[in-house]
């Protein structure tokens, strides 16, 4: 059977598994063992091919799935993909757990605003000197600084301020995890999922500060023994199966 088809972002190393919003859907893939292949698109790439596969008028963005056992069926956001695998994959493990929908949703805002906004800071100056071109450099730096309102410089701001926002932003989810092995509790879910690709975008692109910033957050070794049940669903397919 043909993989779903699978769109990422690429800086200037092949194949290099970094972006946040990607890894949200394929952590998820990996998680449900789905077969995928990806498809790696740079910033002018996702602006010339994804209108022509998603074809709904949007900005173009990634992720975005192509699955073919479903009519070649696109979709568009990490959160529609989630939900969209989770109702066609029943057999698959479930990532929206019961009837937790809403929960899930409020976690992924809280950990947008609390832990990955100020990991973009920490990154953001990394991501426009690693885009693959002088063209593209330049048109990030454009782009976000209309949308910000001020230069890259002055958004990533004192690493320090983003490096203790993290550690409270983390709070709560430490003191979750002292008292299940997961976010979403017994099993692994999507609270999980978005939680594992903000320590993956930072020990990507700013290995210098993740062990500190993350895994050292507090003394004792709950938030590292939660990455090392996550970071095997971080890589380009999903963990081998054991051997029965
Ligand atoms: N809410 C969307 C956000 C997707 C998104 O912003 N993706 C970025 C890459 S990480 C993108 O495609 N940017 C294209 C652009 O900036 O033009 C999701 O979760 O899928």
């Amino acid at each position: 059977m043909a993989p779903i088809a699978f769109y990422d972002l690429v800086l200037d190393t092949p194949n290099e598994i970094w972006s946040p919003n990607t890894l949200k859907a394929r952590i998820a893939l990996n998680i449900k063992g789905l077969d995928y292949e990806t498809k790696w698109l740079d910033f002018f790439g996702i602006h010339s091919e994804i209108p022509d596969v998603t074809n709904n008028g949007k900005r173009p963005t990634v992720p975005v799935i192509v699955d073919p056992q479903h009519d070649d069926k696109a979709v568009q956001d990490s959160w529609e993909i989630v939900k969209y695998l989770d109702k066609t994959y029943p057999d698959t493990p479930p990532l929206i757990v019961g009837n937790n929908e809403a929960l899930q949703f409020f976690f992924y805002n809280y950990c947008n605003t609390n832990i990955l906004f100020p990991v973009f800071k920490l990154c953001v100056l990394t991501i426009q000197k690693r885009c693959p071109t002088t063209a593209i450099q330049e048109w990030f730096r454009k782009d976000r600084e209309a949308f910000f309102k001020m230069t890259l410089e002055t958004f990533a701001g004192d690493e320090q301020v983003q490096i203790d926002a993290i550690k409270s932003g983390l709070a709560f989810i430490h003191t979750t995890l002292k008292s299940y092995p997961y976010l979403s509790g017994e099993k692994v879910g999507f609270a999980d999922v978005v939680l594992a690709s903000c320590f993956k975008m930072l020990s990507a692109l700013r290995s210098d500060l993740f062990e500190a910033t993350f895994l050292n957050a507090y003394p004792d070794t709950v938030l590292r023994d939660w990455w090392n049940q996550m970071e095997k669903y971080t890589k380009d397919a999903p963990p081998a199966k054991p051997h029965l």
